[in-house]
């Protein structure tokens, strides 16, 4: 083997070592950007919808259909999808459109949504 064709041995080996090294220096960042499920800050919070905001086909009355939905909307969610709210969410507006609906008619007024307390 000449002088010559052993540096190019060399050469190439270093190539070969060198684009290994790189390949093993980056991979695939394998973490996710940013860690998901996280709840949101205001899960808890009651939004403080008014009456119309709550009544959404305008009829004077407040179903729970409409409460639910107004809700998802009010919190930048699908109303669609409102039913697929966490089950605490769902829960605690259940809660809050029996405690309101005080003539137990299932359908909330104004009068009964303006006398609930807020809290
Ligand atoms: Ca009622």
């Amino acid at each position: 083997m000449s002088a010559r064709q052993v540096g190019l041995l060399i050469a190439f080996i270093a190539a070969i070592l060198q684009t290994w090294a790189q390949e093993r220096e980056s991979p695939p960042d394998p973490s996710p950007p940013g860690a998901p499920g996280a709840p949101s800050p205001d899960s808890k919070r009651r939004p403080a919808l008014t009456f119309a905001q709550l009544d959404l086909d305008g009829d004077g009355g407040v179903t729970w259909d409409e409460f639910l939905k107004a809700h998802a909307i009010a919190e930048g969610r699908d109303p669609q999808k409102a039913a697929t709210m966490p089950a605490k969410d769902l829960t605690r507006l259940r809660r809050i459109f029996r405690e309101a609906d005080k003539d137990k008619s299932s359908i909330l007024t104004q009068k009964e949504w303006d006398e609930y307390p807020r809290k």
